[in-house]
């Protein structure tokens, strides 16, 4: 299986799980800054994902899967005694979705690309800080009423999920000082050696 790629970004999510679910992967990575895009073996990312966006997910029969919400929750499930998805029907597992769901779009996609352009300019970034602010006090009162985790005492994919998307919080200035929940569980997701590796992997295989 082979993960597509850019260091730090929102592959990072897929390539955490993985390692967590004692799956191998070949990471290649592809360059996000530049149109044509292309991979760091020089294949043409476009013909994978036509969106140009990673991640994506190569299977070794040559299915390539999109969308990382989708992805994270396949490489869990080859892999269910890792416990990092409630088996599939189960409303536990409808309530990771919903978290699954709540950084995607309302979290993710926020930042991305909004806070990562200074060129859309300042009303639109303030704009966008403030709604992450709101949603991010949402995800406090979850957590401070049945945390540690999204899923209450249970890590999961949408744990790893949210470490990555508010690891860019620093460099796009939004501050957590406000979501002291929000900002222990990124510490504890932070410490898993599985989380150390994968930010490892990356930073060797080297930044653009
Ligand atoms: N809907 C996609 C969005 C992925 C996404 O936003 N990827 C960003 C990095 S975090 C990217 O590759 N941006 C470059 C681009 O959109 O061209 C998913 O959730 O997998």
């Amino acid at each position: 299986m082979k993960l597509y790629y850019a260091t730090g970004m929102c592959s990072l999510s897929p390539h955490i799980v993985a390692i967590e679910a004692g799956i191998a992967l070949e990471l290649e990575r592809v360059d996000i800054r530049k149109i044509p895009r292309v991979t760091e073996t020089g294949a043409d990312y476009a013909q994978v994902n036509p969106n140009l966006y990673v991640p994506a997910l190569a299977l070794d029969d040559g299915t390539i899967l999109l969308e990382g919400t989708a992805i994270v929750q396949y490489l869990a499930d080859l892999a269910p005694a890792s416990g990092l998805a409630p088996p599939p029907g189960s409303l536990a597992r409808v309530q990771l979705q919903s978290w699954l769901g709540f950084i995607a779009t309302e979290l993710h996609k926020v930042f991305s690309p909004w806070l990562f352009h200074p060129e859309y300019g300042t009303q639109a970034q303030d704009v966008a800080r403030s709604r992450l602010a709101a949603r991010l006090d949402y995800v406090e009162r979850q957590l401070a009423a049945g945390g540690p985790y999204l899923l209450g005492e249970r890590y999961s994919i949408a744990d790893a999920y949210l470490y990555t998307i508010l690891s860019w919080s620093a460099h796009t200035k939004v501050d957590l000082s406000a979501f002291p929940h929000v900002r222990r569980l990124i510490e504890r997701v932070g410490e898993r050696p599985a989380v150390q590796q994968a930010l490892r992997e990356e930073e060797e295989e080297g930044r653009y």
